[in-house]
């Protein structure tokens, strides 16, 4: 067990709340994964953007590349604007494992739209996790966030409703 949380360490820290897979399931499914999610971006910036980016460490001349990108939305947003906006994180899925992890390796930590963003790799998409859980509609630690942050709509939600 050790074994397996020291290789997952060196995939990804995050544990998702509402999964209910184990520590060795979970690196199961990161060993093969293509999925990345990639946090802290702004609100702002465009999938085109995400698309360049992330295109950088791939290998298209065989076959690889980028197969989709799966914006993460406010899932409240279009109750005031009619669509749903970006709350500022995304999903990039590969076509294969050892593209994912090296965009991870190589992004990660570097600036888009002058901010550090993470990359995360992640056991794979599905329905529903593209909205934000916080209770706004956004991020959950845009819920929680005390500071000031243009970027990402200013204050956090629960420093905006005081
Ligand atoms: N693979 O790191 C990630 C990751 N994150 C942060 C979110 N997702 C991630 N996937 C990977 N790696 O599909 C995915 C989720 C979901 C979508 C939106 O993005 O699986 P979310 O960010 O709105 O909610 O998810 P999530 O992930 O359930 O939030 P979590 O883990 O509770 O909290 C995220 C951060 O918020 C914490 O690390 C902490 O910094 C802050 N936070 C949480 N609760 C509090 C609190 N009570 N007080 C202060 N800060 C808090």
């Amino acid at each position: 067990m050790a074994d397996v949380v020291e290789a997952l360490d060196k995939f990804s820290n995050y544990k998702d709340s509402q999964a209910s897979r184990d520590r060795e399931m979970q690196y199961e499914l990161l060993k093969k994964s293509t999925t990345l999610y990639v946090g802290n971006l702004s609100f702002y910036t465009t999938e085109e953007q995400i698309y360049e980016l992330f295109s950088k460490c791939t290998t298209p001349e065989e076959g690889g590349g980028i197969k989709r990108i799966i914006m993460g939305l406010d899932r409240n947003s279009r109750q005031a604007l009619q669509v749903l906006t970006p709350c500022g994180f995304c999903f990039v899925e590969y076509y294969s494992h050892n593209e994912a992890l090296a965009c991870m390796r190589y992004i990660s930590g570097t600036k888009l739209d002058e901010r550090i963003i993470r990359c995360d790799l992640d056991i794979g998409y599905k329905d529903g996790r593209q909205f934000g859980r916080g209770r706004s509609g956004g991020q959950v630690r845009d819920e929680h966030r005390q500071d000031y942050d243009a970027g990402r709509g200013g204050w956090g939600a629960q420093a905006q409703a005081q």
